[in-house]
């Protein structure tokens, strides 16, 4: 019988040992829960009402805009920005820092977000997610807020989550004391703790990557991934490969189950050399979640968490896991360093 926890009883009870907790903190959560709930509803009956397709609009990425992303940006936001604990917001589908309203409470927190991730899933009922990363600003409280209080490197994070829109909701966060997940109870309404303390297994058994992409990487990602479907690795046998597309709904299967995703540079885009994912609305709170369940996350070479922010919309390599797989990534990519 699950322990019918509730987010916000998790959250008072974590409050309680910070001391100096103000509250606020709880009070970004119900909004990041409430906003979740709604988005939720529209997710589950996409197919009876009009949110598949796209808008005809293109976003900052370069990307078109979904009906359903574009909608659960703006719950998102407009949600966010009533919480009276934020002094910004960014989403991946803005190009720009977004600052509350001129009028309503602000706070000390930043929150980045992916609205709606795994977008190219939407209109098929495949697994897709919402990815959240919380800041606390730097400068002072009540001065103008500078760029770099929201281009803060990964490890500056002090919450981090997902809400995954599968066969059931679940919320998935850290706020430093590890990785808790709560499942969506409808009969209810609320995200019930159901799987406290994840912790992911040291070594996998899953890779995870769009090996379309093969013929665009470098020698040495081409050979991890010759590592992992070989018989002459850790396992002693290849690894099963799994790909939803969704890096919410990939990341959570190998959390569980352990593995590694991987989403790696390549040479399709000159425009992008750094592969697909955003830093800091995709790898940081993705890497914060997996160093906190015991698990680890480079762009190859570096801890993604420790990368510098220099824009907002930065992409990077992602590999992502279980901390042995990804130990082997760094070494394959310093031996060919070492090669030169
Ligand atoms: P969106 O946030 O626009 O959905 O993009 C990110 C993403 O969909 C990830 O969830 C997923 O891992 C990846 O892109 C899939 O990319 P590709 O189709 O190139 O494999």
């Amino acid at each position: 019988m699950p322990q019918q926890v509730t987010v916000t009883e998790h959250l008072l009870l974590h409050q309680k040992r910070i001391p100096g907790a103000t509250g606020q903190f709880t009070r970004l959560f119900n909004e990041i829960v409430l906003s979740a709930k709604i988005i939720n509803r529209e997710v589950n009956k996409a197919g009876l009402v009009d949110v598949l397709g796209f808008t005809g609009k293109t976003n900052v990425q370069g990307e078109e805009v979904k009906k359903l992303d574009e909608y659960a940006n703006r719950i998102l936001i407009h949600r966010m920005a009533r919480s009276g604990v934020l002094c910004a917001m960014a989403s991946e589908e803005n190009a720009d820092i977004i600052e509350v309203p001129h009028g309503l409470p602000v706070g000390d927190y930043i929150c980045i977000f992916d609205p709606l991730d795994g977008s190219s899933n939407i209109d098929v009922n495949v697994n897709i997610g919402t990815i959240f990363s919380i800041f606390k600003r730097e400068s002072p409280e009540g001065s103008h807020l500078l760029s770099s209080d929201v281009l803060q490197p990964g490890l500056r994070q002090v919450a981090a989550g997902y809400v995954l829109y599968g066969t059931s909701t679940m919320l998935v966060f850290t706020t430093g004391d590890g990785v808790h997940g709560f499942t969506m109870d409808p009969g209810v309404g609320e995200f019930l703790l159901s799987h406290p303390n994840i912790r992911i297994p040291e070594r996998g058994r899953i890779y995870s990557v769009n090996e379309g992409y093969y013929s665009y990487w470098d020698e040495p990602t081409k050979a991890i991934l010759e590592y992992f479907k070989s018989s002459d690795n850790n396992n002693r046998k290849p690894y099963s490969g799994r790909y939803i597309g969704s890096l919410v709904a990939d990341f959570h299967r190998n959390l569980i189950y352990g593995g590694i995703f991987m989403y790696p540079a390549d040479n399709r885009d000159p425009k992008k050399p750094q592969g697909k994912l955003r830093l800091t609305c995709e790898a940081n709170p993705m890497a914060f979640l997996a160093e906190q369940a015991g698990g680890m996350a480079v762009d190859g070479r570096n801890r993604i968490l420790e990368l510098e922010v220099e824009h907002l919309h930065q992409r990077t390599p992602l590999f992502i896991g279980s901390r042995e797989d990804v130990l082997k990534v760094r070494e394959v990519y310093r031996e060919f360093d070492a090669k030169g």
